[in-house]
């Protein structure tokens, strides 16, 4: 069951309790990036075609998250929409013997792709959208990444790749908070442009606020957009 706008932003207050409170017990994590990108997760999971109650539907959409360090804002909003458990979660974070690592992990309902090492999420979802052209699949796939992430080369080179490919199949959100691990990724020694570097290989990226700013632009519509 799809939630509404409403529903939405009372489950984003919820999920930052949540990472809270999974970073505190764990005394680890990244809660930081989580809060900044939950807003991000809880929309484009609700949108996508995923049943909580049969995830690995072969005819799901995907969603791929890049910068899997903020597997705390990843986990809960999975959790908060019905995919497992919240309070086996926040007992659970970066625990042994539970199955939600520090870094998001394949396998679990909803995670489509093992990350941490950012800047590979892109070349994934890439190879699942081309994936399903072949296949003549229709499920859409989703990119979630970071700023921090975007200078690197590989990044440049699945962007390139979809360019060429078409892959209108494909949506890529980036979750531009200027904040990297040393200070603002603006001021990262490798300049970050995101609209300059997008340019240059002929994507157009579209600047909005729509997530950060209450989802005022409705997510079908990005889903349209290349
Ligand atoms: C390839 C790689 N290098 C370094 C790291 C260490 N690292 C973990 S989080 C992080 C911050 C990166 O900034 P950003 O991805 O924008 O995340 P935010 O701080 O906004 O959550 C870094 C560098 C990593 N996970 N992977
Ligand atoms: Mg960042």
């Amino acid at each position: 069951m799809k939630k509404s706008l409403s529903e939405l932003k009372e489950l984003g207050r919820l999920c930052r309790g949540d990472i809270l409170k999974m970073t505190t017990v764990a005394k680890s994590g990244h809660p930081g990036g989580s809060m900044s990108s939950i807003d991000m997760y809880l929309s484009v999971f609700n949108m996508a075609n995923i049943d909580p109650e049969n995830p690995f539907d072969p005819k799901r959409d995907r969603v791929v998250i890049s910068h899997g360090h903020t597997s705390p804002g990843v986990y809960s909003a999975l959790a908060r929409l019905g995919f497992f458990n919240v309070d086996d979660l926040i007992a659970g974070f970066r625990h042994a013997g539970s199955i939600f690592e520090g870094h998001i992990t394949r396998g679990i309902p909803g995670v489509e792709w093992t990350t941490g090492n950012l800047g590979q999420g892109l070349s994934a979802g890439v190879g699942m959208a081309l994936a399903a052209k072949i296949t003549g699949d229709n499920y859409h796939v989703f990119v979630l990444h970071s700023d921090g992430e975007s200078p690197k080369g590989q990044i440049a080179e699945a962007r390139r790749t979809a360019k060429k490919e078409n892959l209108n199949n494909l949506t890529v959100l980036v979750d531009y908070n200027d904040i990297q691990i040393s200070g603002r990724a603006r001021m990262c020694y490798m300049l970050i442009s995101l609209k300059n570097t997008n340019l240059q290989d002929g994507i157009l990226l579209k600047l909005t606020d729509m997530i950060m700013n209450n989802y005022s632009m409705p997510l079908k519509k990005l889903k349209a957009t290349n």
